[in-house]
């Protein structure tokens, strides 16, 4: 038996995958919860409450906690800790940590008998790390685009976008120019707890690294102007970027009290959404994601490098090779959920009845659903729109509109990528909606495919272990770990309705 290990620092929680290949089964699972588990962060939903909405930090110290919480649940879960043979993992995107010149030593001499974050606290040039969820960085958007212009995207795949690393460090060296000079290496979440498992600093992967604003995509390098102008001796503090597969560490000896063997090989981590691709089984182009939470996701991998031209979309590299898309539309189950409120239905007649008792194309019924500010296209100002009046509609075609808005709106916003989705794998909250999944496939015109898998980050970092140590190719990975459950199959003579109903989105949106 070959066992694989996947760890995934998402926003809210650190959970780990323990993954069997020969068997295709997940062994065991373990995960530590920030809010509930270490209450003494005190951080709720994975960050320090700050009355700034824009301002969104967490303690890195809370990821070390978590860290040593989650090994011993999973050694005490019986899981065979000594048999692991290659260890990989996820981190929330964007997100950096800021270490001093006492970082390097720390890890190389841990001592089993501390915990990792008091060993590794007095190692931070910056008490706090901004996450992705942080939007503070409007000014030093506008001082990289007035720099560099359109290269910024057409180079690195986004335009600035106050999230992304590359304008954080900006910021970070403009107001705290001290703490910035005392700052020897800048990890982004995923590197720097690879780091701690490796007792030494670990390079960042093409995946997590594209989201940067720093890395150039053309030749997968640092770009050297983009890193000088963002901050004074950058390129000094930067990790190396290399490819998602590289085996590029061994177990610290620190993890032998969790039954971990020192030495096991590290494979670099990656971002989530890029490990969510390979862990939804999606990795291959013409395969396309969609995950419906908080706000939704369409991901899908590239066979080539091509930006946005609106701007909106991301490019970062692909786990399997190549390169993958991001869209994030910040109203996703949150505009849902108003919706079903103001409807006062039940989550029945949202999910089911109400897509029997109105027709495909709902007679051209039309929302835009700007509850809160939005990404896709960039909404500042909240504020919903129709094309129609709301208060005279019943609320079986409320239901069907919000639906079809959303779904006509992610192709709509796909097309960009000039990849002709066939089969598009569905995850989230709202993929249990069977009304929801036969709109997305015919808006689509591809089969809308339900998969076993809930928590797709991990299992990706586990598969990419698999990968990267034990050389096992994706197509195998797949079909143990990522089959099918159930397929919605596209209803070809609704097409051409919702081709008429996508172009009279466009001009809805042109108005605004
Ligand atoms: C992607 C993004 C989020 C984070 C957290 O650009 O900001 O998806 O990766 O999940």
């Amino acid at each position: 038996m070959t066992f694989y290990l996947g760890i995934d620092a998402g926003t809210q929680s650190l959970k780990a995958q323990l993954i069997e290949v020969d068997s295709g089964l997940v062994a065991a699972k373990a995960s530590v919860n920030f809010g509930q588990d270490l209450p003494e962060y005190q951080s709720p939903h994975g960050f320090i409450e700050n009355p700034d909405p824009v301002v969104r930090m967490a303690d890195p110290c809370m990821w070390l906690d978590a860290l040593d919480m989650l090994l011993r649940k999973l050694q005490e879960s019986g899981a065979p800790m000594g048999e692991i043979a290659g260890i990989s993992g996820s981190g929330q995107q964007h997100g950096s940590v800021y270490l001093n010149a006492g970082f390097a030593p720390a890890l190389a001499r841990l001592d089993a008998e501390r915990t990792l974050s008091e060993q590794l606290k007095p190692t931070l040039s910056r008490r706090l790390s901004p996450i992705w969820m942080d939007h503070s960085t409007s000014q030093e958007c506008a001082e990289l685009t007035a720099e560099f212009g359109r290269r910024l995207q057409d180079d690195t795949g986004s335009p600035a976008v106050e999230r992304f690393t590359g304008p954080q460090i900006h910021k970070f060296a403009g107001t705290e120019p001290k703490a910035y000079r005392e700052t020897t290496v800048i990890h982004l979440v995923s590197s720097f707890l690879a780091s701690v498992l490796a007792g030494k600093s670990m390079p960042i992967d093409y995946g997590d690294g594209a989201g940067m604003n720093l890395l150039n995509l053309h030749t997968l390098r640092w770009d050297a102007d983009i890193v000088a102008f963002t901050a004074p001796g950058l390129a000094e503090k930067l990790p190396d970027a290399v490819p998602s597969h590289t085996v590029c560490g061994a177990l610290s000896p620190y993890f032998a009290k969790y039954g971990l063997k020192p030495g096991t090989p590290l494979a670099v981590w990656s971002g989530d959404n890029p490990n969510s691709l390979g862990g939804t089984g999606a990795a291959e182009t013409g395969m396309a994601v969609i995950s419906l939470g908080t706000s939704d996701t369409y991901f899908g991998s590239m066979p080539e490098f091509r930006t946005d031209p609106a701007g909106c979309g991301h490019v970062f590299g692909n786990p399997a090779g190549g390169f993958m898309s991001l869209i994030c539309f910040s109203n996703g189950s949150l505009a849902r959920e108003e919706v079903k409120k103001q409807c006062g239905v039940g989550w029945t007649f949202f999910d089911r009845t109400a897509g029997e008792l109105t027709p495909p194309g709902n007679n051209g019924k039309l929302m835009l659903p700007y509850f809160v500010p939005e990404n896709v296209p960039p909404v500042l100002k909240p504020g919903v729109r129709y094309n129609f009046d709301p208060t005279t509609a019943k609320p079986e075609e409320r239901v069907r509109c919000i639906f079809e808005s959303q779904a006509v709106s992610m192709y709509l916003h796909s097309r960009w990528m000039g990849v002709d989705t066939r089969r598009i794998r569905i995850t989230g909250g709202a993929s249990a909606s069977p009304v929801f999944r036969q709109i997305l496939a015919d808006v689509f015109q591809a089969d809308v495919e339900s998969i076993a898998v809930a928590d797709s980050a991990a299992l990706g970092a586990a598969l990419r272990a698999a990968n990267a140590v034990g050389k096992l190719d994706w197509a195998t990975l797949y079909e143990k770990f990522c089959a099918a459950i159930e397929t919605v199959k596209p209803i070809p003579a609704n097409r051409e309705i919702y081709r008429k109903l996508t172009e009279d989105y466009r001009k809805l949106e042109a108005r605004i």
